[in-house]
This record gives C-alpha cells, sequence and structure tokens, in this order.
C-alpha cells in the first residue's frame, strides 16, 4: 500500500491528524468542523493568547458555537499550538492564513511564504496540504510548490499531495455555515485533486472539482471580484442621484421588483473586511504580469474607497442647511463594524468616516452593540450608550452600520436629523421628514 493509499485510508475512517494552520474567521469553524467529525485536530495559531482562548475553550469567533468548541476541546479532538514542531504528525494541514495588501495594493503573500517554509521543513511523505486563503490564480502552484519539494527533495502528486480549496466564508450569515456551502477544490494532479476531494467530502455536503489549483483560485477572487464591482456599481448610483436629486434606494428598491436578470446590491458608507476591498487586487495584480488591465477591479476599488469622503461632503451639507459649522457639531454615529450584526470593524467605512470628521473639528461619539472601544484617527473612544438624551443631544444621529438591535424608529423620533448610510430607515413608519438618505 503506498503513502496515497494509508493517507485515504485514514481520511476515509477519520483517523487522520488534520492541523489547522491559522485560526481566525475561517480557521477555527473549520478545526471545529473537523473535531466534531472524530478527526483529531492539531490548530497552530500564531497568536498565544488565541491559542491560550481555544486550549480554554473561550470562544471568540461569532460563527463556532461555544458548546461545539467547548466540546471538541474536552475530548481532545481539538488543541491549539503555537508553533510548527508537530505538524509532521499531521495526515492534512490546511493553511488559513491572511493575504493582505501592502500599501499600495500590491500582494502580500508573506503568511502563505512563511508557513509553507515551516510546513516544508517538516514535510513527510504522505501528507496533503491544501490552501484555503483568498489569492492570485497561480500561488498554489508556482509559490507553494516550489518552497515545498525544494526544502523537502519530496514530489508532488507522489510523495506528498497539495491542493488549493478557497474559504467561502460569509461571517454572520446563519443560514450557510462551512457544513453547507459548496467547497470547490482544485489541483494539478489527478492524485492531489483526488484526496483533497475525499478530505473535503468527510464534512461538507457538497466538493466542487475544478482542474487546476488556478481555475480554483481564480473561482474564489472572481467570486469577491463579482461583488466588489456590483457594490461599486451601486455606490457609483448613489452619487449620480446625489446630483440628480433622485432617492437611490427608491430607485433600487424598484429595480429589484424585476423578477428576473438582477441581484440587491445597495450603497453604503464604503466596502470594509478583509475580502471585498482587497482581494480584487490580487487578481488586478497578476493580470498585469500578462499585460492586461482588469479595468473593472481598479474602477471598482476606486469608488468604494471614495465612499467614506462622499458620506464626510454629505454631513458637511446637511450640516450647514442647519446653519451648523462641522467644528461646532456634535455627531452620534451609530455603527462601527464594516458589517450588520457583528463586532469586526478593520477596513471598515464607518471608521474611516469617524476619522474624517474628528479632523473636521467635530465632537464625534458612536454607538455599536458590538464594538465597545474603537481607537480612531489617534483617539481611544468608547460606545456610548444609545439613550434618548445621547440621541437627543447630538446636531446629527449618522447610521453608518445597520445593525438589527437598533430601535431605529426611536432613535428617529428621538434625533434632531438623521443621516441613514445603508438606507435601513427607507421602510419605517417613523418621521421621515428628520431622515437624509444617502
Ligand atoms: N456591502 C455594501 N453593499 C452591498 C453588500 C455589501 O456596501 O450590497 C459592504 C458591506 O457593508 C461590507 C462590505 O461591503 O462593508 C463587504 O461585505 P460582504 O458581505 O460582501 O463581505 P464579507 O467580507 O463580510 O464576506 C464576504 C462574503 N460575503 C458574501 O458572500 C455575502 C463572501 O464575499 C466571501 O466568502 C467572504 O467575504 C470572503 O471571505 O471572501
Amino acid at each position: 500500500m503506498d503513502c496515497s493509499d494509508k493517507l485515504k485510508d485514514k481520511i476515509k475512517t477519520h483517523e487522520a491528524i488534520v492541523s489547522v494552520v491559522g485560526l481566525g474567521y475561517v480557521g477555527l469553524p473549520f478545526a471545529v468542523e473537523k473535531a466534531k467529525v472524530g478527526f483529531r485536530v492539531m490548530g497552530i495559531e500564531q497568536s498565544p493568547a488565541r491559542a491560550e482562548q481555544v486550549n480554554r475553550s473561550q470562544n471568540y469567533i461569532g460563527d463556532v458555537k461555544d458548546e461545539e468548541l467547548k466540546l471538541v476541546v474536552g475530548e481532545g479532538k481539538l488543541t491549539a499550538f503555537t508553533d510548527f514542531d508537530r505538524v509532521s504528525e499531521a495526515d492534512v494541514i490546511v493553511i488559513c492564513v491572511p493575504t493582505p495588501l501592502t500599501k499600495n495594493l500590491t500582494p502580500n503573500l508573506s503568511y502563505i511564504e512563511s508557513v509553507t517554509a515551516e510546513v516544508a521543513k517538516r514535510l513527510r511523505p504522505g501528507q496533503l496540504i491544501t490552501l484555503e486563503s483568498t489569492t492570485y490564480p497561480g500561488t498554489t502552484d508556482e509559490v507553494m510548490k516550489p518552497i515545498l519539494e525544494q526544502v523537502s527533495g519530496l514530489e508532488q502528486g507522489k510523495d506528498f499531495f497539495l491542493a488549493y480549496s478557497p474559504e467561502r466564508v460569509d461571517p454572520g450569515n446563519k443560514r450557510y455555515t462551512t457544513r453547507n456551502t459548496n467547497k470547490v477544490v482544485g489541483a494539478s494532479d489527478p492524485l492531489s485533486l483526488e484526496i483533497a476531494i475525499l478530505f473535503y467530502q468527510q464534512t461538507i455536503l457538497h466538493v466542487v472539482p475544478v482542474g487546476s489549483a488556478k481555475a480554483a483560485e481564480l473561482v474564489k477572487v472572481f467570486e469577491n471580484t463579482f461583488r466588489a464591482v456590483n457594490i461599486a456599481l451601486v455606490n457609483e448610483l448613489a452619487i449620480l442621484c446625489d446630483r440628480l436629486e433622485l432617492n437611490v434606494w427608491e430607485v433600487l428598491d424598484a429595480a429589484n421588483t424585476k423578477p428576473f436578470g438582477i441581484m440587491p446590491f445597495y450603497p453604503g458608507p464604503g466596502v470594509g473586511g478583509h475580502c471585498i476591498p482587497l482581494d480584487p487586487h490580487y487578481l488586478e495584480w497578476k493580470a498585469k504580469e500578462f499585460n492586461f488591465n482588469t479595468h473593472f477591479i481598479a474602477l471598482a476599488g476606486e469608488i468604494n474607497r471614495k465612499m467614506p469622503q462622499f458620506v464626510r461632503e454629505k454631513t458637511w451639507r446637511v450640516l450647514n442647511q442647519r446653519g451648523i459649522a462641522p467644528s461646532r457639531a456634535k455627531i452620534l454615529v451609530v455603527g462601527a463594524a464594516y458589517k450588520k450584526d457583528l463586532g469586526d470593524w478593520r477596513e471598515s467605512p464607518a471608521v474611516e468616516v469617524i476619522e474624517f470628521l474628528l479632523k473636521d473639528g467635530v465632537e464625534v461619539v458612536y454607538h455599536d452593540p458590538y464594538v465597545a472601544d474603537l481607537p480612531v484617527g489617534g483617539h481611544e473612544l468608547s460606545s456610548v450608550d444609545l439613550t434618548d438624551e445621547t440621541i437627543a443631544d447630538a446636531d446629527l444621529v449618522l447610521i453608518a452600520t445597520d445593525h438589527t438591535r437598533i430601535d431605529y424608529v426611536n432613535l428617529v423620533e428621538k434625533a434632531r436629523a438623521v443621516l441613514d448610510t445603508r438606507g435601513v430607515t427607507r421602510h419605517l413608519d417613523c418621521n421621515q421628514e428628520k431622515v437624509i438618505l444617502l
């Protein structure tokens, strides 16, 4: 029996030891799913604090159920480490590390490269490595494979197996989870693909094979590009409607009554998170290698990135219409997270808007039920309670994130004026005279 047969058997019986590198919003849910079906999972996390939290069953990812984490950790099925020493024990190594951008929007593969080098040092025959991080087409075959083969002397498709399977996590989505979200898998040799499909089928309902790692990489970055471009389209429409003095929300709500051939996207204060604003630029960068300009990606990024400034200027206009200079205004910003019903404020457009307003001399307070403290523009702000007094005390309430749990009817009733950048008040039975929509 060769090493691939042994590996397939271990995967089928769930005796395979799985190592998940990176226990963030992708890695931790994935690790828990594998542990729940009986795999022994070694999490490798660069943050000692996070590793400690996992080992103490202290959940820090909203999409992971506390009781499930407690169960798998309690059973010894999931243990977190901060070093790679034991990765040679793993039969399958799943890499879920960040793929950020540099300041000038070029890929930063440093996490992938450093993790791959650590794995390569300990690589042994019979291991499967899969990359889940969103990246440009070619990363698995052109960056990871050479490191793994040159450092270990082993050969992909014969001694070890390598595949790409993009994460498809929609943070906060209660309907689609790691288990029931279709999973694309690609590899540049048939045996790696076969073994990777078998591995993912153990915990994911539907696996979608494609013919290469590159194709799988492009699938993912296309998915995020699709969203970035469509969000930019409605953001541009919002700016045009502002000039036309038309209500973009009325236009979009009516357009979305078309029963076919359209899909709802809505304007906002900008595009946040660590995917949509970043991932498409991985493809833009790769395309330049082929003397190809991905105009849609560049334009979408440009439009989405200018939305915070558009909100800033709209705020000035609203204050001016009320005879209030920004430097003498007090604004209550409702929502700091990058999207509703979660507390992640990385790349959040709300934070950029707050930073702009602080620069304009506005006295800014914010309320976000999911974000207790917020370092912004050199200030350390803390979320204020959303009382009738704090609402009435502000010259303007600016809704930057449309968290479900906020009582928007009361907010509008108690506010002097509301700038709603998310359209969340547009269908409410409240005094719409006080609401200015983006
Ligand atoms: N946004 C808008 N208008 C819209 C939709 C979103 O302004 O119509 C904004 C959001 O407020 C947010 C940003 O865009 O600031 C990104 O929102 P998102 O939900 O598209 O992105 P993420 O990063 O939370 O999650 C996405 C996944 N979301 C969905 O598919 C709905 C998916 O694109 C990826 O699987 C995931 O990122 C990832 O990890 O790549």
